[in-house]
């Protein structure tokens, strides 16, 4: 798969995509990255790529010239692609979006800087796309989270370590607590029935630690969850328990 990726700012993607799972992915072949430099697209002398807000307002707005320039530009030199713009009112991404993302021959994301993007960028993007509730600098970190969740999921990326098809079918439940060696660190141990080597006793605990946390944590998705009569049993066992352990439970908790 192809990923461009328009930007003013391309030297922010140096080092992400060269570590670990994604550089080997790249090496391999099977994730291309490109990055390009909007401002390249500019046409004036001193390539401005932004401008003062029409009506007035603070800051500044990146022209839509140099952006649909670039995005023309970029889509004329490859297969059919899909672009989206990087923006606080896009659809919010889901891991569904990165799965639908991670089938294309070819994504381009559109990177905003500044205060915003003239709005008549959008009328040459297929969709828009925000990572959530919280305000970045720019889109280039949420390009970089689009990139790497869509990346994963083609097939060959990740090897034989993890299977992401089993993502899709999973129920919408948050993973039980994971430990390694030392059965002791810092006066904290390991629950007993990790180390008792009862198989049926460890599955039994993390299925209800990994109820008892989302019912905690994450209502939203206990809600949906379609409870068998073992997992009222464990939530009900796991009740009458000390949950005093659980910091994020005292956080939500107060
Ligand atoms: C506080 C500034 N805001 C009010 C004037 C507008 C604003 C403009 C530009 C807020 C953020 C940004 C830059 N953000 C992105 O381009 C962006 C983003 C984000 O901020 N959060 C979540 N997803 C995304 S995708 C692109």
């Amino acid at each position: 798969m192809i990923f461009d990726i328009l930007t003013l700012f391309p030297a922010m993607f140096a080092s992400p995509f060269e570590e670990s799972i994604l550089g080997k992915a790249r090496a391999r072949g099977l994730v291309t990255v490109r990055v390009h430099n909007i401002r390249d697209h500019a046409e004036d002398r001193h390539q401005m790529a932004d401008d003062r807000p029409f009506g007035g307002g603070e800051g500044m707005i990146m022209k839509p010239e140099p952006v649909v320039k670039a995005l023309e530009a970029v889509r004329a030199e490859g297969p059919p692609a899909v672009a989206v713009l990087l923006s606080p009112q896009g659809e919010l991404f889901s891991q569904s979006l990165a799965w639908e993302f991670s089938r294309l021959e070819r994504l381009i994301l559109i990177c905003g800087r500044y205060e915003g993007v003239d709005e008549r960028v959008v009328h040459f993007v297929d969709r828009e796309v925000s990572i959530g509730d919280y305000i970045l600098t720019g889109g280039e970190l949420a390009a970089m989270v689009v990139v790497d969740a869509a990346a994963r999921l083609i097939p060959g990326v990740l090897g034989n370590t993890a299977s992401p098809e089993a993502e899709s079918f999973r129920e919408p439940i948050l993973e039980y607590p994971q430990y390694t060696r030392p059965r002791e660190f810092r006066g904290l141990r390991v629950p007993e029935v990790l180390l008792s080597g009862d198989h049926e006793a460890v599955r039994r605990w993390r299925r209800a630690e990994a109820l008892r946390r989302t019912r905690i944590r994450r209502p939203d998705l206990f809600s949906r969850l379609k409870l068998s009569d073992e997992d009222r049993r464990l939530l009900q066992a796991a009740e009458s328990e000390d949950d005093s352990g659980d910091q994020h439970a005292r956080e939500v908790i107060g």
